[in-house]
């Protein structure tokens, strides 16, 4: 087999590429290692950015996202009781975010992937990637059973935080940076309406709690947990009560239950890995970066990536310009640092920090305290959060 580019993984980092590439004309094959349903199935993100959701619409592939996504023009911060909202679009000059299930766009880009014709293969095995130093990189592999090589000019590394393109580059040529904080998330899924029409960042005594939506129907909420802890140890009513507690406010506000459709526990970390780059081979979205999911990036930021990977290698057939891919880390990181800061920011501010003396508590008041109240740092915010513009 033979192609232009090379994309290992079927999230939307390797699906986005896939995509701006074909639209320029050249071709790549998609590999993915589970099946179509399981991609199609994984709950993850649900927060897309004013940019991301640009990208989607010049591409062509946001009709469902505007039919279904939920557009949102303020998210709120509650401590202490207290209610703030942060007005994202009055602080942005008119810029928003949508809610719009990651697993929703996932179906969508795998469909236009499918009616393109281009091929995209899942459920393969033993992915190997060999000649990333040399000018005819190649993918080994087994499909259905039969061996394969895919030869191509580049390989994009999209197959996330546990694949095997980052862990291809040999040793001693990346420097990674990690973090990796003392909470991680506890996340459901509920058959029940959203007790509210924006999302709700709650900091409390016990935890951070946060109320998000997928639709008119269904709400996705998380609980600060401990990194180890069980998820057995969390009955339905159990994370019900903990998510009342931690979300209460005192203006009587009530938070509906209902049936939990699915349940995970998420480690938080920030890591990174430097550069995202190796010969032919470029890592994108969580292979090369991890965000605490605070922030509402992690997919954003695989978005940008594939943005300013796919410009480059398009720069390279249109014009044989190769400074696109020579900067491609160097580009990439300017943003990935910036979301980095403020996932970073955002975390440390709004969850229970073990903390001997309680110094720490009230620097996270004070922060919030300033948050809510001046209006250039709710602008701040408010910039991060709805995504800064492309460079
Ligand atoms: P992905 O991990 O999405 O996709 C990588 C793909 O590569 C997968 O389909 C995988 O099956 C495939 N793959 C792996 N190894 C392979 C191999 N050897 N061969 C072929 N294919 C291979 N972000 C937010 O903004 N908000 C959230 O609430 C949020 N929640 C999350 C919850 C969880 C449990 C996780 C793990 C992440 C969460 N994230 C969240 C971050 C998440 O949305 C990622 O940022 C986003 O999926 C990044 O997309 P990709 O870089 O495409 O990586
Ligand atoms: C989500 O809806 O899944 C979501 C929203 C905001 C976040 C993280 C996750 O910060």
């Amino acid at each position: 087999m033979r192609t232009q580019v090379g994309i290992v993984g079927a999230g939307p980092a390797g699906l986005v590429l896939a995509h701006l590439l074909h639209l320029a004309g050249i071709e790549s094959v998609v590999l993915e290692d589970r099946s179509r349903a399981h991609v199609e199935g994984r709950i993850r993100a649900g927060v897309l950015e004013q940019p991301t959701v640009d990208l989607l619409d010049d591409a062509g592939v946001s009709r469902r996202l505007h039919r279904e996504g939920l557009v949102h023009h303020g998210i709120e911060i509650r401590f202490d009781g207290l209610r703030h909202r942060i007005a994202l679009s009055d602080l942005t000059d008119g810029k928003a975010i949508t809610i719009y299930g990651q697993a929703e766009l996932v179906k969508d880009l795998i469909a236009v992937r499918l009616d393109s014709g281009e091929p995209i293969l899942f459920e393969v095995e033993d992915v190997r990637l060999a000649g990333l130093d040399t000018d005819d990189p190649s993918i080994s592999f087994r499909s259905a059973g039969r061996d394969e090589t895919l030869t191509c000019d580049y390989i994009a590394g999209c197959d996330g935080f546990h694949g095997i393109a980052r862990p291809s580059i040999p040793a001693g040529v990346l420097r990674t940076f990690e973090r990796d904080y003392p909470f991680a998330w506890l996340g459901i899924l509920a058959a029940v309406a959203p007790s509210t029409d924006e999302l709700i960042y709650a900091a409390h005594d016990r935890g951070f709690a946060l109320h998000s939506l997928r639709s008119p129907t269904i709400s996705r909420l998380y609980l600060q947990v401990s990194p180890d802890e069980d998820i057995e140890a969390w009955p339905d009513d159990r994370i019900w009560t903990e998510l009342r507690t931690r979300l209460a406010a005192n203006d009587g506000w009530t938070l509906a239950d209902g049936p939990v459709l699915d349940r995970a526990i998420t480690p938080l970390r920030s890591f990174v890995a430097e550069p995202m780059q190796y010969g032919r081979l470029f890592l994108a979205g969580d292979a090369a970066h991890i965000v605490p999911a605070t922030g509402a990036k992690g997919l954003n930021l695989a978005v940008s990536d594939v943005r300013a990977l796919a410009e480059a290698i398009v720069a390279r057939y249109r014009t044989g310009d190769e400074s696109g891919l020579a900067g491609y880390t160097e580009r990439c990181l300017r943003r990935v640092w910036r979301v980095q800061d403020f996932s970073w920011w955002m975390s440390s501010m709004l969850h229970l920090l073990p903390d001997g003396d309680g110094f720490g508590h009230r620097l996270q008041r004070a922060q919030l305290d300033w948050l809510v109240s001046s209006e250039s740092a709710s602008r701040s915010l408010a910039e991060n959060y709805v995504g800064l513009p492309f460079s």
